[in-house]
């Protein structure tokens, strides 16, 4: 009901205190399966400053859009690219949308159709059903990355680009990236990176010596990246990010708003309005952070999925589903459905849709957390 009067501020605070009671909380240690965490205090602390900030208008918010561009220039260049050309946008989904719109854009195919691996995130369903993109799924090998042999049988007239991931949301598997960036050069086609969770963690790994394949720009056919700094970026959501490659890209989905404060503007991305705060706490926190911080956060994160990883073999009845490419460990176990929902019933933020218990090591799992948890799980594994 709307109500007639408003009510004091202190009972509005109250009443929604209340009403988020059942809400699980990062800083409880019982979320163990978001790609989500606590945002850092500088990143909450530019929002609540900026927070009227609208990239929408850019015109009004000159300086703001200065700094998005610099973001997104920070942004390239970890992933290898010295001009890169994208937006802070509201998500990963917003973001690969945007890149099979510019893909179908360019191609001006009939009918067409993108390749992706079996194990992409269901916002691909979205752009497709949104831009009219036929979807033609390319199967997983068994180590869970894409079938690069299947993505080439795949391609046809109809092809408008190809998709690989780096980190999967499930498992956290980096595809083949090097492959797959050859056959779109073979080919002709642009190949698209979905790193919304492994674009935050991949450069920093690799520098502390993990054996992750290349999945960036240095691949010559790698033509956009979705990248999240609502993941692992320690950024308040809405935090996501597109690059690309080439200017033509990004051209390709602007349309004209020529009425706003700084004239005739051009605009890719999907939302109108645009919070610019979240575009300068991008840029804050890799600011603040630099490489060296962003390596310390990844550092710990990696250690602890190890960690995790070979505390988990040794639960009899429980096994992983593979070993952890990046900070992600997922595992199955008998009686699976029993155990999540008995493991739920005990306040833990897990679930087990997709065959296996999927945890992922953000920055607000600390290692006292899991130990609770494999507590709890060997308990439950062992009733069931
Ligand atoms: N691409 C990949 C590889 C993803 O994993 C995700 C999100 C997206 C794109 C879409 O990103 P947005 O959700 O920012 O639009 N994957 C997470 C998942 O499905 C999203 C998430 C985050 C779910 C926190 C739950 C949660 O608590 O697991």
């Amino acid at each position: 009901m709307f109500p007639r009067r408003g009510a004091s501020e202190k009972e509005v605070l109250e009443e929604l205190e209340e009403k988020t009671s059942p809400d699980l909380t990062f800083d409880s240690g019982r979320i163990l399966g978001s790609m989500c965490t606590y945002p850092h205090p500088l990143a909450i602390e530019v929002v609540r400053r900026y927070i009227d900030r609208n990239l929408g208008d850019p015109g009004l918010h000159v300086g703001s859009q200065r700094v998005e561009d610099e973001a997104v220039g920070m942004l390239s260049e970890l992933l290898g690219l010295k001009r890169g050309y994208g937006h802070i946008v509201s998500g990963g989904t917003e973001a690969n949308i945007l890149a099979v719109r510019a893909f179908r854009n360019i191609a001006k195919t009939e009918n067409p159709e993108l390749i992706l691996p079996a194990s992409a995130h269901f916002s691909f369903l979205k752009a497709s059903e949104m831009l009219g993109v036929k979807l033609v799924w390319a199967k997983l090998r068994e180590d869970y990355s894409v079938d690069v042999k299947d993505v080439e049988a795949k391609i046809t007239d109809n092809t408008i680009g190809i998709v690989g991931i780096a980190g999967t949301t499930g498992l956290g598997v980096v595809d083949d990236i090097p492959a797959l960036s050859d056959l779109a050069l073979e080919y002709g086609l642009p190949l698209h990176v979905d790193a919304a969770f492994g674009g935050l963690v991949i450069p920093f790994a690799k520098k502390l010596g993990y054996k992750i394949p290349d999945f960036d720009f240095r691949l010559k056919g790698v033509k956009s990246i979705t990248i999240d700094p609502h993941k692992m970026g320690m950024v308040p959501i809405p935090a996501g990010g597109i690059i690309f490659r080439e200017k033509r890209f990004l051209e390709a989905i602007s349309v004209p708003a020529p009425y706003l404060a700084g004239g005739k503007v051009w605009q890719a991305t999907i939302t109108g309005t645009r919070p610019g705060a979240s575009a300068l706490a991008v840029w804050a926190m890799i600011k603040h952070l630099g490489f060296e911080g962003y390596k310390e956060i990844v550092r710990r994160a990696m250690e602890l999925s190890r960690w995790f990883a070979s505390e988990l073999k040794r639960i009899p009845g429980v096994y992983l589903i593979r070993e952890p490419v990046l900070n992600i460990v997922s595992f199955g176990t008998e009686n699976l459905k029993e155990v999540e929902e008995e493991l739920k019933r005990r306040g833990w933020g897990i679930s087990a849709h997709r065959g296996y218990v999927r945890i992922v090591m953000m920055p607000h799992v600390k290692k006292e957390h899991l130990e609770a948890f494999l507590e709890d799980l060997r308990g439950v594994v062992k009733a069931f």
